[in-house]
């Protein structure tokens, strides 16, 4: 648990608190600090008369009002934030001379950005989409970006084509349809005619496009970077967050419904579990390869549509981000935050991966119609916590007022301050590697391959993920209305692995792909797989079902059960009016079914009580409640009476083999009962470990 010093006392907290605005107790004002005695009324000529353009009042709030807005980002527009701080577990100075990496006593100040990739700043949390996972350290060196997605991959080998890729997954221009997502012509288009983007798009297709929460999904720095140690030694790296809740997925199906239902779900999981405490947590660790290993493997190791298998290449574990503090206020920090994978420190350099190379230039540019000009920097979220010295003047918004007639360099009137440092004083030096080359507007052969790891993956994942992986295209492709490119996308998928290029085909109603021969890959990774993630009912969310007459001691033991287990518990009931339980307490329950859907709990849990079952019995929406939670392979309890509620809801069929006598704890994928049972507390050891499993892939439809 971080200390109040961890959580209020680093640098960066002290330096954004500087710039807090309190306005408790105090009169309102102008901008300029004018008091005012009134802002509800405007300056008329007379109570009924026309408004006068003298009043500056009104000018500026409306004139504020109307430049509220700045342009969202080009990509990655929606997105939710929060500070924290990384810790490593050891010094790396054997591998990396960065200073942040080397005590292990030393918290280093971070702010997280995760984000959707296509939908607009307005768009729905959980569609099928990349998850952008941008951290910020604010070292002791500067600020050190590592800008990263969920998906070790990327769709393009080459910078040049970003455009392009983004133009096509974008809504079309025509009409500026679909939102937000990749199930449209274009996309598809872009896709079949560019089949290096076979293995993201595989991972696209996946359960990782649609995860559970932003805190159960790993990162990837996807880019191949370097690290430098003091003795000028350099390693190929690729850097890696490893969630410590695990990797976990919605179903399709509710996915797309909490799109509608709670268009916000993800930022609202991030913010309460901040504020709750239970304070996300990522290991972060690297992959590390000497420079002299670089052709030692079947693909190149820049080539960012290739991942260095980690049965090949382990990931060493080297510290802990943790996120224990909200922003403030979003548009100051999330909203305005500029992160930028040219953000380096002495010990960390770049690779020659052509897609990084042109992130180097597109990070910082994009920052200047985004927040306005060049002076992007000076906004508090962006300042490192180091000071900032250079004869960078002026330019929009400056903030900085620099005494002094010298703004340039050499100089003997300041004495040549500011002045460069050297090496030894931790200035930053380019790692010296020999280039030569021809100029050619060309690719290496060595990026020719674009199908065995789209195979790898495909290979890795179990049966239920590639059933996922299936319905996905299905979906996707299904959605696509030229006719040639639902063929073609079967066809290039088939190259993947003929099974999934003939199930395509079936699902979206094409011809068999003629072309499925397969390309000999038969290596799989297990780690690509969710079924080897770390499970946990840590921070998940279960729905209590009462009605009038439910069993208060039942209700009781689950919440404590579940609080024991680092979980949480939500009442749900027919409507926000009091339920009287059988003993005659009063319970308010939290929400009604016209207030929350089962789509945002991880299980459903119905207590006894006789009257209370009945009146459940009867109502369409505590049915369908529990059908969808089924049907979304939730866990799904119940005790004593409401076990024949379960009956007759999509459970039944799940019931067949209950025996009529009385059990303590019966479990059957995921459905968990107690009926007669003298104490619960072997249901609730089970039911909680069947929540730990997420979901329960083998349940049938
Ligand atoms: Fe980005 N990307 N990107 N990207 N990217 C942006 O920068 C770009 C790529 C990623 O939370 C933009 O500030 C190019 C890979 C994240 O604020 C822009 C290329 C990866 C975020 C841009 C890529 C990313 C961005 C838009 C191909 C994973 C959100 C707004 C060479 C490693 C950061 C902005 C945040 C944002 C350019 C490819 C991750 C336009 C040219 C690969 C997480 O500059």
């Amino acid at each position: 648990m971080p200390t109040d010093e961890t959580k209020n006392g680093t640098k960066k907290a002290r330096q954004l608190e500087s710039y807090r605005v309190d306005d408790a107790n105090q009169f309102l004002t102008t901008d300029n600090g004018l008091l005012l005695t009134n802002t509800d009324d405007s300056l008329k000529a007379g109570e009924r008369g026309p408004t006068l353009l003298e009043d500056f009042h009104f000018r500026e709030k409306i004139t504020h009002f109307d430049h509220e807005r700045i342009p969202e980002r080009v990509v990655h527009a929606r997105g939710f934030g929060a500070h924290g701080y990384f810790q490593p577990y050891e010094s790396m100075a054997e591998y990396t001379k960065a200073r942040f990496l080397q005590d292990p006593g030393v918290k280093t100040p971070v702010f997280v950005r995760f984000s959707t990739v296509v939908g607009s700043r307005g768009s729905a949390d959980t569609v099928r989409d990349v998850r952008g996972f941008a951290v910020k350290f604010y070292t002791e060196d500067g600020n050190l970006d590592i800008v990263g997605n969920n998906i070790p991959v990327f769709f393009i080998q080459d910078a040049i084509k970003f455009p392009d890729i983004v133009h096509a997954i974008k809504p079309e221009p025509d009409n500026d349809l679909p939102q937000a997502t990749s199930a449209h012509d274009t996309f598809w288009d872009f896709v079949v005619n560019t089949t290096e983007t076979a293995h993201m798009v595989m991972w696209l297709m996946s359960d990782r496009a649609i995860p559970r929460s932003f805190r159960m999904m790993e990162g990837f720095g996807v880019n191949t970077f370097r690290f430098i140690n003091a003795g000028g030694r350099a390693r190929f790296v690729k850097f890696h967050w490893k969630p410590l809740l695990g990797v976990h997925s919605l179903v399709r199906d509710e996915a797309q419904k909490l799109s509608g239902k709670d268009p916000d779900f993800h930022r609202r999981d991030l913010w309460d579990a901040v504020n709750q405490g239970n304070y996300p947590e990522f290991e972060f660790g690297v992959q590390m390869l000497d420079e002299e290993r670089e052709f030692d493997f079947g693909f190149d190791i820049l080539d960012p549509t290739k991942l260095w298998p980690e049965e090949l290449v382990p990931v060493k574990i080297i510290g802990k981000i943790t996120l224990d503090r909200n922003v403030d206020n979003f548009f100051a920090e999330t909203e305005q935050v500029a992160f930028c994978p040219a953000n380096i420190v002495p010990g960390i350099d770049f690779s020659n991966d052509p897609l990084l190379q042109g992130r180097l230039f597109s990070y910082e540019d994009t920052q200047l119609s985004r927040l306005g000009g060049p002076n992007f920097r000076e906004i508090p979220i962006n300042r490192p916590v180091v000071p900032v010295h250079n004869n960078q003047r002026d330019g929009m918004h400056r903030m900085s007022i620099h005494p002094g007639k010298v703004s340039y360099s050499p100089n003997a009137l300041a004495k040549g301050a500011p002045a460069p440092a050297a090496e030894e004083q931790g200035g930053f030096v380019h790692c010296a590697q020999r280039v030569d080359g021809h100029t050619v507007r060309a690719r290496s052969r060595s990026f020719r391959d674009h199908y065995s790891q789209a195979t790898l993956f495909w290979n890795s994942m179990s049966a239920a993920e590639k059933e996922h992986i299936v319905d996905a295209f299905h979906f996707e492709a299904g959605s696509v209305k030229d006719k040639n490119i639902k063929q073609a996308v079967a066809d290039m998928f088939a190259r993947v692995a003929p099974e999934l290029g003939a199930q395509i085909a079936a699902g979206i109603g094409v011809n068999p792909p003629v072309k499925a021969a397969p390309n000999g890959v038969t290596a799989a990774s297990p780690k690509l797989s969710q079924e080897n993630t770390i499970k946990s009912a840590k921070t998940r969310k279960v729905a209590i079902l009462i009605e009038n007459g439910v069993c208060p001691a039942s209700v009781q033991a689950m919440k404590d059960a579940l609080c024991a287990a680092g979980a949480a518990a939500e009442t749900v009931s027919c409507t926000l009016s009091a339920v009287a339980a059988k003993d005659g307490t009063q319970l308010m329950p939290d929400k009604d079914f016209t207030t929350t859907p089962s789509l945002v709990y991880d299980a459903v849990y119905i207590p006894g009580g006789a009257q209370h079952v009945d009146a459940l019995g009867k109502n369409i929406d505590a049915r369908n409640f529990v059908n969808e939670a089924t049907l979304h392979k939730k866990t799904v309890a119940a005790t004593d009476e409401a076990v024949e509620f379960l009956r007759a809801t999509d459970v039944g069929p799940l019931l067949s083999s209950l025996p009529d006598a009385a059990q303590t704890a019966w479990v059957n994928q995921g459905i968990v009962v107690a009926k007669g049972a003298a104490e619960l507390k072997p249901f609730l050891t089970e039911f909680v470990d069947q929540l730990a499993m997420h979901r329960h892939w083998g349940r049938p439809k």
